[in-house]
């Protein structure tokens, strides 16, 4: 039987990556995101490999969250694989200038909305002793660089989160493991910049930075792997990148 996976975020970057990887292998698919129009482009492109629903919901909504999972239509209400993807960095600040309100953004979309979410979604896995969550958080989660500070904050937390949901789930069979990549060229450099193109491309310049299919493919590794089998933590950077400080760049 085909499995059922929700994908937080996933109306761009690494989230739609997954979507596509995860549906060419016969994996149902819950789409979640904000911006309607997107889910419902990218449902339609994937309709020919696997069946599809979207959610519209903001992470940070714990009501809406709960409603949402709540009206999946029984095709789609046994979740076996839940990916935390929703997430950005809001600005890129120091501490004593840095906005509140983008510290606010990322503690309760990084961290508050990846809990609200696992919260509406494992209490079933529990149920029925079988799941598996992937948590995405970054190498932001396991070093801190300069003006990083509440974002590697937020990704520290998601370390954490990902470690604590592990223990307690032990006892239910529930796989939970982390992903944690290195840079990635997707929207979130646009994000963290607030729509500045031009400063968010420069963020990739000078190396082939990693493609949100490259950790697609991996999200598929991770999950295709045989049930005794739990990656419980994957860091990844691309090739000119070391360190969240070093980068070769030409
Ligand atoms: P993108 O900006 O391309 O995608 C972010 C996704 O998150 C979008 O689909 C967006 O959907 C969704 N999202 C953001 N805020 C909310 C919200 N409040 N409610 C619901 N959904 C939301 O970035 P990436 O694909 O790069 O990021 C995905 C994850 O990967 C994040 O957790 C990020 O921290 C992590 N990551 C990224 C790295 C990188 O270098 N790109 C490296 C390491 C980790 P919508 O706007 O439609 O709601
Ligand atoms: C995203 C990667 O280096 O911008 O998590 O923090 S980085």
């Amino acid at each position: 039987m085909r499995k059922t996976a929700l994908i937080t975020g996933a109306t761009s970057g690494i989230g739609r990556a997954t979507a596509f990887e995860l549906a060419k292998h016969d994996i149902n698919l819950i789409l979640c995101g904000r911006r309607q129009e997107r889910l419902d482009t990218i449902s339609q492109a994937l309709e020919k490999y696997t069946n599809v629903h979207s959610l519209n919901f903001d992470v940070r909504d714990k009501n809406a969250i709960h409603e949402a999972i709540e009206s999946l239509p029984s095709d789609f209400s046994t979740i076996d694989i839940l990916v935390n993807n929703a997430g950005n960095a809001h600005g890129k600040d120091p501490i004593q200038t840095g906005s509140t309100d983008d510290w606010d953004a990322m503690m309760d979309i990084n961290v508050k909305g990846l809990l609200y979410v696992s919260r509406a979604v494992i209490p079933k896995m529990v149920e029925r002793n079988v799941g598996h969550i992937i948590n995405i958080g970054s190498v932001a989660g396991k070093e801190v660089y300069p003006n990083g500070n509440v974002y590697c904050a937020s990704k520290h937390a998601v370390d954490a989160i990902n470690q604590g949901m592990r223990m307690d789930l032990n006892q239910h069979g529930i796989r939970v493991g982390a992903v944690n990549p290195g840079l990635v060229q997707t929207e979130f450099s646009e994000v963290r910049f607030k729509g500045d193109t031009q400063l968010a491309s420069t963020v990739y310049e000078g190396f082939k930075a990693l493609q949100a299919e490259d950790i697609a493919k991996i999200i598929h590794f991770v999950v295709s792997m045989p049930t005794h089998v739990n990656i419980s933590d994957l860091t990844v950077f691309p090739t000119a990148q070391a360190s969240s400080t070093i980068l070769n760049r030409n």
